[in-house]
């Protein structure tokens, strides 16, 4: 018996290992990947406002990101996210940062469960969600509290501000399948989504929500393309 156990253990072992070199038929759970390009035809939204408050800590000039577009016309902070794949991949620690008196990043998508808020500006701010299905959150986080967790554990956009400083804005995408935010030039990938048929959706703090239906193929790469109107 001892020795079944024993081939059984080195079996499992092989696997694990072919499983973490990435070799192929090892990719995680049969999935593919979605790769979306979000792009928008207007023009950049992106407003400058003078400050004067706590300037050694926010600068003297807040960059406010309302509609960001970079190259090739991409627009960026888009949530991307397949919310029928509900419990596929890994549940990551999602984390915003308030730094230079800006939450960062400006937009996170993360899955129902704990959000890490950190305050690493050394003056006091305040954590203020205007959020329906989720309890509203609206607490201090003096300069000595480096770090607080607070839960979302429903879907839902959250718009996140800090009543210190009227114009930090963040937002935060409690999704229930994976997720992940276009970069500068529009793009998001989503890794080891389930083989199917699946809902992609996009969404963006301005412009609004979109859908589109996809076939993903295990261990490909599937393309999808989005335009967001005003
Ligand atoms: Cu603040």
């Amino acid at each position: 018996m001892r020795k079944v156990l024993g081939a059984f253990t080195a079996l499992a072992l092989a696997l694990g290992a072919a499983a973490f070199i990435g070799l192929p038929g090892a990719t995680a759970q049969g999935g593919g990947t979605i790769e979306a390009e979000v792009k928008y035809n207007g023009t950049p939204q992106v407003e400058k406002l003078k400050i004067n408050k706590d300037t050694e800590k926010c600068g003297t000039e807040a960059v406010i990101e309302k509609v960001v577009v970079g190259g090739n016309k991409g627009l960026a902070y888009v949530v991307v996210s397949v919310p029928g794949a509900k419990g596929s991949g890994k549940a990551v620690k999602a984390t915003i940062d308030q730094h230079g008196c800006k939450f960062v990043p400006h937009v996170l998508a993360m899955n129902p469960g704990d959000l890490e808020l950190k305050n690493s500006d050394d003056i006091l701010h305040n954590i203020h969600t205007y959020s329906t299905a989720n309890p509203s959150i609206n607490k201090a986080q003096p300069k000595f509290k480096k770090i607080m967790t607070e839960k979302l554990e429903k879907p839902e956009y959250v718009k996140l501000t800090c009543d210190v400083h009227s114009w930090m804005l963040g937002w935060v995408a409690v999704t229930p399948g994976p997720a992940a935010v276009t970069d500068s030039n529009g793009v998001a990938k989503i890794e080891n989504v389930p083989a199917g048929k699946q809902t992609v959706e996009v969404w963006h703090e301005t412009l609004g929500k979109q859908t589109k239906d996809v076939e993903v193929k295990a261990g490909q790469t599937t393309k999808v393309s989005f335009e967001m109107k005003k």
